[in-house]
């Protein structure tokens, strides 16, 4: 590979702690510089024509747009008087919100994102019904930013409103109960400084409220924490609509709880009073529902797998408190309130969830549900209504819709909808989905999927690992068309380990992989590789890695600690830099997980196993890198694209000389995109093909069944 040779600025240095650390790429910080344009441009000078080549990638992609084109639907939910679904007829690159007035009217399109942009790159990023049902406030995102601008919809007549908002970012969208308007989020003045949207720090978030009809700047300022400049305020609306329930956060875990009285107050205003209720960031408390001043909240306080709790907000202290679902061996993941006196409820059960219903004002179980082995994505119902629809995934189910309703308890949920896949002779009983558990490095037992095809041997097959583990999140099964694309053209197989840092056991899983402990979720993603070829599920030369954003960094830190370890390696919009992430738009926030490099044993361990402060000039075999794809977007402005610029720089510096190196590091950077949240069909399957081709010319595959 002839790397294009880059400026390093071997004076720009920063001392941590009395180190001093030399960071020669900081001008790529600049996403507006020609010079990190022009980086930009070499890079995918070098990366698109690598996948490219050969026919290969037009044939996967034809195949993936086939595979792909298949209706898809989401589960239903009523607003006043309509139900409304997404659905998409296959390729379309945003699904479509319809209307139905019953279940068994014509469906009418009520939003059609398709029509906003010829591209795709406008999508609708958040709705939200007023109450009564007549007004949807909806948030538009451009080139998959996480700003939108907030619209209104007027449901009589499909008409917008003339309403709209800027500035809006990390915000919930909610109506009061009189329909008039409703609470969002603001970072004030940020619409001039657009240019720099994926460097700009995100601080002093403050809550306003919006009348239909007015202007924003007749928008009424509800909070603002000057004092407290990376504060973030969720306000939510209680289903009576007497509270407005404000959860802050200053991280991605812990919040603090503050509410607002309603009925106190004649009109909403300036200065309405805001009444503390927690006020140190100790655990999570998540509004459910409340029967007047009681008040239900999901929370980890003193209960690491989550429980609901009844606060009294007329007599708040915690000795008060009433536990009305107590903490149980497996994580609450969810609660919503359904039919006037119900829980809905979703556990995590070893990593598939399993869904009850209990009773609201005693706790007592009710009825479970039977589920296959998956994930329970979302389920839509409302305390005032009786019926609920949720939606079920697996990684052979590409989704199922059922349907329940509390007139007729005992009967079973119904499939109200199937997904199905338009492939000639798909069925999911040729597919076998296994949850084995291996051990880690200090003898941690963690769980791992792995899929593949039932009828052929186990073993020796190209294998796919993917992984995030960090933020408390669940990576629990979902389908994927790149997965069974991966499965079915290479003889492949996939493997899912739940490694630290996510929440499928609760906060000991997440507390065991963030902070201190973050190398535990590098060692429990190699671990599940030594365990994979050990058992001869797969071999060195056919093993690949993926993951994006916190997945990105763990897969740039695992092929800087066991280069040996894979053939190839994917790094989706990662986090790179973990010297400076904190520095830019709301890397911040990730200082719960990550620590913050500005106290000396955070930066210790950061400096440790960041991907961009530890790459290694490979000195004999066992030190080449993996072949690598580093991914990234002009519009990432979660995590900004400098972290793969400066990583994907880094490494090509480092093996340019090393004859041990011949394996390739490709960047490829695509324009109009962002994270990852709103983007495109077109843009989706452009991007898998790109994976999935450079995963064939990177890997031993033995076949490409076509
Ligand atoms: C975030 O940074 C969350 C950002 N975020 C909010 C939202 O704070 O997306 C918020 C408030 C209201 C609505 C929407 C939002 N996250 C989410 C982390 C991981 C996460 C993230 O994106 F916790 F899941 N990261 C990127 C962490 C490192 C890489």
């Amino acid at each position: 590979m002839n790397y294009p040779l880059v400026r390093k600025d071997s004076k720009c240095m920063d001392d941590y702690h009395g180190v001093t650390v030399v960071d020669e790429y900081r001008w790529m910080e600049d996403p507006n510089s020609e010079e990190t344009q022009a980086f930009i441009r070499a890079q995918n000078d070098i990366s698109k024509p690598f996948i490219e080549e050969g026919g290969v990638r037009l044939y996967i992609e034809s195949k993936l747009t086939k595979i792909w084109n298949y209706p898809k639907y989401s589960c239903p939910s009523r607003h006043g008087e309509c139900y409304y679904f997404y659905a998409n007829s296959g390729l379309q690159n945003h699904n479509v919100l319809y209307q139905q007035k019953s279940l068994s009217d014509d469906p009418q399109i009520f939003f059609d994102p398709n029509l906003w942009s010829q591209d795709g790159t406008i999508a609708l990023a958040q709705i939200s019904f007023s109450e009564d049902g007549n007004y949807m406030a909806y948030g538009l995102s451009e080139n998959g930013s996480d700003w939108i601008k907030i619209k209104i919809r007027y449901v009589n007549s499909c008409k917008d409103f003339s309403d709209c908002l800027e500035n809006v970012k990390f915000s919930e969208i909610s109506w009061t109960s009189d329909s008039k308007g409703f609470f969002y989020s603001q970072y004030c003045g940020q619409v001039n400084v657009m240019n720099e949207s994926v460097i700009k720090r995100m601080e002093n978030q403050k809550l306003y409220y919006h009348f239909v009809g007015k202007t924003q700047i007749e928008d009424i300022l509800i909070a603002e924490f000057p004092e407290e400049p990376s504060w973030r305020i969720q306000a939510v609306v209680s289903d009576c609509g007497r509270y407005v329930i404000m959860c802050i956060v200053k991280g991605c875990r812990d919040n603090l709880l503050f509410y607002i009285d309603l009925s106190q107050a004649e009109n909403i205003r300036a200065g309405l009073m805001i009444t503390k209720l927690i006020n140190e960031f100790e655990c999570d408390y998540e509004y459910i529902t409340n029967i007047e001043s009681k008040v239900y909240f999901r929370t980890n306080r003193h209960a690491p797998n989550y429980k609901v709790v009844v606060i009294d907000f007329e007599n708040p202290l915690e000795n008060n408190w009433e536990t009305i679902i107590s903490e149980k061996e497996n994580v609450l993941d969810w609660a919503k309130c359904v039919d006037e006196s119900k829980l809905l409820i979703c556990y995590i059960e070893d990593v598939k969830s399993s869904l009850q219903v209990n009773c609201l004002i005693t706790g007592t179980l009710i009825r479970k549900f039977n589920l296959d082995v998956g994930t329970v994505v979302t389920a839509s119902g409302k305390k005032k209504h009786s019926e609920f629809f949720f939606s079920f995934t697996s990684f052979l189910n590409p989704g199922t819709i059922y349907q329940y309703d509390f007139k007729t308890p005992e009967e079973p949920p119904k499939i109200f909808r199937e997904v199905k896949l338009n492939i000639d002779g798909y069925s999911q009983t040729d597919y076998e989905v296994k949850q084995l558990f291996y051990k880690s490095k200090d003898g941690t037992k963690v769980p791992m999927f792995i899929i593949h095809k039932r009828k052929e041997s186990i073993f020796s097959k190209p294998c796919l690992l993917y992984g995030y583990g960090g933020f408390n999140i669940s990576m629990q099964p979902t389908f994927s068309v790149a997965g069974l694309m991966f499965i079915d053209i290479f003889d492949g197989m996939l493997a899912y380990p739940n490694i630290r840092g996510g929440g499928e056991y609760g906060e000991k899983w997440h507390n065991g992989g963030r902070l201190l402990n973050k190398q535990n979720v590098f060692d429990d993603f190699q671990a599940a590789a030594e365990f994979l070829i050990a058992n001869k599920y797969t071999a060195k030369d056919q093993l690949v890695i993926q993951g994006g954003s916190n997945g990105g960094l763990l897969v740039g830190a695992c092929i800087n600690q066991r280069p040996d370890l894979f053939a190839a390696a994917v790094a989706q919009v990662g986090v790179m830099d973990m010297l400076r992430f904190h520095q830019f738009t709301i890397g911040q926030a990730w200082c719960s997980d990550y620590g913050n490099p500005s106290e000396r044993e955070h930066f210790e361990n950061l400096f440790k196993y960041s991907p961009l402060h530890n790459v290694h000039t490979p000195r004999k075999k066992s030190e080449e890198y993996p072949s690598t794809l580093i991914l990234t977007a002009d519009h990432d402005d979660r995590v900004s694209p400098l972290h793969s610029l400066k990583f994907a720089a880094a490494l090509q510096e480092a093996v340019r000389y090393s004859s041990f190196q011949k394996n390739p590091i490709l960047l490829r950077v695509y324009n109009k995109s962002g994270h990852g949240a709103g983007k495109p069909t077109s843009k989706k399957i452009e991007e898998t093909a790109d994976i999935l081709t450079f995963i064939y010319k990177a890997i031993n595959v033995n076949t490409l069944n076509k």
